[in-house]
């Protein structure tokens, strides 16, 4: 039988807002969650990816990078169960798109056809490591992203998502939003890269920087956007033009939700 997908995104809507949750919203999770079921592909050997659904396995569901999306992968179990036919790899991906358009962000092109592994093979699962690691520079990115299949313009334009959501010490380490907004989709991110005065922040976590407020963060790998000559002047286009982010974003994040999935391509 087929899924209704107009009555799935009502559900996935209805979700969204959660006052147990960070900032009353689990959108910026779910986002995460869409990004990083996706950004393990290669296109070296047309590895990684969506498709499978294979972060409920191990390696990948105990990759360091992915801690904390066993919860985001939870609350979408409902709408599995309500909706028995979509797929897990779909609704992952899926309910990031949502998440944006319901944030006042653009609407990412989105198609089915994910399917679910069930026994995966070891080899069909990818390996941890192919996530980026925040405390590295611009090659680091570039080696990830490149990897992907991804150009600088399309790395910039991806990083502009922590305009939402937050870093949390129990997952990855660091701490705090990036925004003042962190459940809005706006080019706020790059307005704060450029304006903001970005220091060191004194604790005893891992090396993060803080604004003069205080209150709102970059990881290295967000500084690395302004420090790097080629990416710079890219992230001054986004902060100055909000609609040319949204564009450019949407059609990014199509693009990396459609990497490595295993059906008649889809038209983006
Ligand atoms: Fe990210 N991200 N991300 N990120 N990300 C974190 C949170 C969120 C990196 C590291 C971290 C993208 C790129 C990078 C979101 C979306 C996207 C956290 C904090 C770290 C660390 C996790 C935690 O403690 O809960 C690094 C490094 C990169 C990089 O590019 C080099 C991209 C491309 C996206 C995307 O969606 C397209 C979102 C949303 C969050 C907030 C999650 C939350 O729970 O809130």
């Amino acid at each position: 039988m087929a899924v209704n997908w107009f009555a799935l995104e009502n559900d996935i809507k209805a979700i969204l807002k959660n006052p147990q949750w960070d900032d009353g919203h689990i959108g910026p999770v779910l986002v995460r969650l869409a990004w990083h079921a996706s950004g393990t592909y290669s296109k070296k050997d047309n590895t990684g990816g969506s498709d499978g659904a294979t972060m409920r396995f191990n390696p990948e569901s105990s990759d360091g990078a992915n801690a904390g999306l066993e919860k985001a992968r939870a609350m979408l179990e409902p709408l599995k169960q309500k909706h028995p036919n979509v797929s897990r790899a779909d609704l992952w991906t899926l309910a990031g798109v949502v998440a944006i358009e319901a944030m006042q962000g653009p609407r990412t092109p989105w198609y089915p056809g994910r399917t679910d592994k069930e026994k995966p093979k070891t080899a069909e699962i990818p390996p941890n490591g192919r996530l980026p690691d925040a405390s590295q520079g611009s090659s680091h990115i570039r080696d990830v992203f490149y990897r992907m299949g991804f150009n600088d313009r399309d790395i910039v334009a991806l990083s502009g998502a922590h305009t939402l959501g937050r870093c949390h010490t129990d997952r990855s380490g660091y701490t705090g939003p990036w925004t003042n907004t962190p459940t809005r989709f706006s080019n706020q991110y790059f307005k704060l890269l450029v304006n903001e005065t970005w220091t060191k922040k004194e604790w005893n976590g891992p090396l993060q920087y803080e604004d003069s407020s205080k209150e709102l963060m970059m990881l290295p790998t967000d500084m690395a956007l302004i420090w790097d000559a080629k990416f710079k002047p890219i992230v001054e286009e986004y902060a100055a033009d909000k609609e040319l982010f949204f564009k450019d974003f949407a059609a990014a994040f199509g693009k990396l939700l459609e990497l490595g999935v295993k059906r008649p391509a889809a038209k983006l």
